[in-house]
């Protein structure tokens, strides 16, 4: 290849390292065919090559290299941000492909890692493994065939047989098939130790690609799941084409009937982006909120449904939306898109976004990357279409984003003495007013008189106008957030797997089916401002941590120990003390925010002083005497120090909708707004001290983050990390030190060590040898129940396998040790098979 075009050069070049000639185009495809002896001439800088780890280089599929100083293509990328010349990324184009397990690396450590993962990223290989991770870095442009259809079904036609040499680079797809694979037990041993169903826990900072990475794991589960014949099909047995989706059988509910489970799940995404995503500094795209899709699947491997789960949507943006930062997308959509009718109905005839303040104050209205919002808006159309919402609802759920939009306009005008305010009567009060379903005196007295029982005796407060503001504040909030919720309600009705297929309790997966749960949520975030979201980002983040920790040190060693085998101790590090301080009972930091809500006449700063006096002694907590002054506490995170401002904390905390605002969503005659009342948290529903605390915002999330946890527990975990090259969003710029801190933050080179130095594979003795006595010369003794059994079982090809270890009750194996073995005995069973037919066939 020498068309001077260095991203052909650099993509002909990755299907050379890969041997099955992943995802080439038919061009490409003849080119190699007809031509045997192809010649190779790659510009090269030969002392960089020299001094280039050995492993770092695999050159296996390539009949002849020219190392050529002058020669081959100039490269065309713009290195020049990254302060690279050209002569360097020519040099570097020489060595991708070398590590796609970064285990295999001679010298690991964090130069190393990042080395390779430069070397690979300037390749265009943005995917690697590191153990039971797999690192992706976001290439900021589109990669259109990594994703072609023929590549999903080379990663499924892989399967089990993955040895050194047929091994394909490491993919998203790869780290799915694992999933799918071991659900459907075709590699998961029948050892009832191992849970059967599965996760895979996408992370990485805003922007990183997370979003991206779930919906390329979802698109692979659908295309799977459609090669498959569902188990009704199975019942009904007339359905032989195994490449059509069946239609949904319905149970109840506005299902569509004429559309698959797997466009149903795919579809949902249009729909909570529009609702939960907006355009950041960070991501143009950016999801507001945690999401878990837990996927159900049937015995056949069929998808048969789903639930998701979502977490704290970002309810500040609706009212303060940055600078250079957009609302959600929704209101955007729906005003580039809203019919003529619904402009009439809605009251939008001449209105454009710059007419609102909550989408006009940030002064900024367009996506950067360039996607349009009436685009946008119509495939979310579509999307709920699909999934079954009626029209109605849809027009309902427009008219809702149209009365938020005006009450965002609404102002008050205070008394003469500024104790109390009124509620200005101009078209978009009235506006707002007539779209709830409620009268605008109604909406008026909620937003500017709070009622108050003393003494047997209800007394109306009159609020000033900071206090009627924030009113108005909450109850676009408590709206939308309750909007969202029904949204989300009505995806899971819709998405609910099939009643039949589940006989056991709800929640798990049916008879001889299993699920795979997707977490697509929010990454460690460290900010010059740091509030109560990022309290609760980095929560999750530590209890994530520590899960992983758990399940890639602890075990791990844990397990080495207990069996005896051979290991070399590594120190791991441990995070209960952080989480202990923030979520503990009674005196973690939530539980004290919990503690100040409910006291009457608290205050943020209020809360501060306590949290000194209550947490100063933690070693995970500081406060200096400077920090003090304005109220800040940092917390030493795994990830590094955080300093966090306590302004605001009380009122995000409580999250509640006054009462009389709630009471006047009850009076409406909107029947959506009747409908999603039941998602609004409300002050003052039920008395007693509880009532605040149990409804908090830090107290419900715990909660959730309780149960995620515990249902991670139940799974066998698949790590992706997602790593943001740069912070300008732009294609081949790879900035080292953004990388090196999100590494740090992940977690992954501690994880990379370990791994190495592992056994990631491990059989009890009598498994081992029911799997794989096909191998073993003494094929009559049967299973060995135990060490010596086994050691009697004369095994030749355990000798065989490097990094095979005997262990007490197992045999523990290396990754590379369980591809072989995997290998040898498919292509024993193939011999086997063949030896039948041919017997078969001389008998005929
Ligand atoms: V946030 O925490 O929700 O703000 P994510 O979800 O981590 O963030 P997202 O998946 O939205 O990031 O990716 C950000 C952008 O990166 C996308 O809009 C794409 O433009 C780009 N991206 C991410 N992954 C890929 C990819 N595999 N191929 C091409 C990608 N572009
Ligand atoms: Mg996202």
């Amino acid at each position: 290849n020498n068309n001077n075009n260095n991203k052909d050069e650099s993509s002909v070049f990755i299907h050379l390292v890969n041997d099955h000639s992943l995802s080439l185009t038919d061009d490409e495809r003849h080119y190699f065919e007809d031509e045997k002896e192809f010649k190779v001439v790659i510009k090269v800088d030969k002392e960089q090559l020299k001094s280039a780890a050995h492993d770092d280089i695999k050159l296996r599929n390539i009949n002849s290299l020219t190392l050529d100083g002058n020669g081959g293509s100039s490269p065309t990328k713009d290195h020049k941000k990254n302060g690279v010349s050209d002569n360097e990324s020519s040099s570097i184009a020489v060595v991708v492909g070398g590590v796609d397990d970064l285990i295999g690396l001679t010298h690991l450590h964090e130069p190393a890692i990042l080395h390779a993962l430069r070397l690979r990223y300037d390749s265009d290989i943005i995917y690697t493994s590191t153990g039971p991770i797999l690192i992706a870095v976001n290439p900021f442009k589109p990669m259109p065939t990594l994703y072609q259809r023929n590549a999903m079904d080379l990663y499924r036609i892989q399967g089990n047989n993955k040895t050194k040499e047929t091994r394909l680079s490491p993919h998203v797809y790869q780290t799915a098939d694992d999933a799918y694979r071991q659900i459907r037990g075709e590699s998961r041993i029948e050892d009832t130790t191992n849970p059967v169903d599965q996760s895979i826990l996408v992370s990485g900072e805003s922007g990183a690609g997370k979003t991206v990475t779930t919906k390329i794991v979802l698109d692979y589960f659908a295309m799977l799941s459609k090669k498959c014949t569902s188990s009704t099909d199975d019942n009904s047995n007339n359905n032989n084409n195994t490449t059509t989706t069946t239609p949904r059988k319905s149970w109840g509910g506005s299902v569509n009937q004429d559309v698959s489970i797997e466009q149903q799940v795919l579809q949902s995404n249009p729909i909570l982006e529009a609702f939960g995503n907006a355009r950041t500094i960070r991501n143009d795209n950016s999801s507001r909120f945690g999401k878990y899709i837990d996927i159900a699947f049937d015995h056949n491997g069929k998808l048969i449904g789903a639930s998701i789960e979502t977490y704290l949507l970002e309810k500040v943006r609706l009212i303060h939306p940055a600078e250079k930062e957009r609302n959600y997308h929704i209101f955007y959509q729906f005003l580039s898109s809203a019919t003529a009718q619904q402009r009439q109905e809605f009251f939008l005839t001449t209105k454009t976004a710059i007419d609102f303040r909550l989408l006009s104050d940030s002064g900024t209205f367009d996506r950067r990357d360039g996607v349009d919002d009436c685009q946008t808006h119509f495939e979310m159309l579509t999307a709920m279409k699909t999934i079954g919402f009626s029209e109605e609802t849809i027009s309902s759920l427009m008219r809702l984003i149209s009365a938020i939009l005006f009450a965002g306009n609404m102002s008050f005008t205070p008394s003469d003495d500024g104790e109390s305010c009124k509620l200005d009567k101009t078209k978009s009060s009235l506006a707002c007013a007539a779209l709830l379903g409620i009268t605008f005196d109604g909406l008026s007295t909620a937003l500017t008189k709070r009622s108050i029982i003393a003494a047997d005796e209800t007394v109306l407060k009159l609020l000033t106008i900071e206090e009627s503001g924030k009113a108005c504040e909450a109850l676009i909030k408590a709206v939308y957030g309750a909007a969202f919720d029904f949204i989300v309600e009505k995806v899971n009705t819709s998405l609910d797997r099939d009643p039949r297929a589940t006989p056991g309790a709800s929640g798990s997966a049916p008879s001889g089916g299993a699920s795979i749960g997707v977490l697509d949520i929010f990454g460690f975030e460290t900010f010059d401002y740091n509030s109560f979201e990022q309290l609760c980002i980095n929560y999750t983040n530590e209890a994530l941590q520590q899960q992983f920790n758990r399940y890639v040190f602890k075990l791990e060693q844990q397990e080495y120990e207990k069996e005896g085998i051979l290991w070399k101790f590594i120190e791991f590090p441990d995070n209960q003390d952080v989480l202990n301080l923030i979520d503990v009972k009674h005196t973690g930091i939530m539980a004290l925010l919990d503690e100040q809500c409910i006291l009457p006449r608290s205050t943020d700063n209020k809360f501060t002083r306590y949290l000194y006096a209550r947490c100063d002694r933690h070693p995970r907590f500081s406060a200096s005497s400077a920090q003090r002054v304005d109220y800040l506490f940092s917390i030493e995170h795994y990830a590094g120090l955080v300093e966090y401002n306590t302004e605001g904390w009380l009122e995000k905390n409580k999250d509640q909708l006054p009462a009389s605002a709630a009471e006047l969503i009850k009076s409406s005659d909107f029947d959506l707004l009747l409908d999603i009342n039941r998602f609004v948290r409300a002050e003052g529903s039920g008395a007693g001290r509880g009532t605040v605390a149990t409804k908090s915002v830090s107290f419900q999330f715990a909660k959730q983050l309780r149960t995620l946890r515990s249902r991670i527990e139940t799974t066998v975990p698949h790590y992706i990390r997602c790593l943001k090259p740069n912070d300008e969003l732009c294609p081949d710029y790879f900035e080292p030190k953004n990388i090196v801190e999100q590494l740090r933050c992940g977690g992954v080179l501690e994880a990379v060590r370990v791994s190495r130095a592992g056994y990631p594979t491990r059989y009890p003795h009598d498994v081992f040898t029911a799997r794989y006595y096909i191998l073993g010369n003494r094929k009559d003794n049967g299973p060995a129940k135990n060490r010596e059994d086994f050691l009697a079982l004369d095994f030749p090809s355990r000798c065989a396998v490097a990094g095979l270890q005997l262990g007490r009750t197992k045999v523990f194996l290396r990754r590379e040790a369980f591809d072989r073995i995997e290998a040898m005995r498919s292509e024993k069973f193939f011999m086997a098979a063949a030896t039948i037919q041919k017997v078969i066939r001389g008998r005929q």
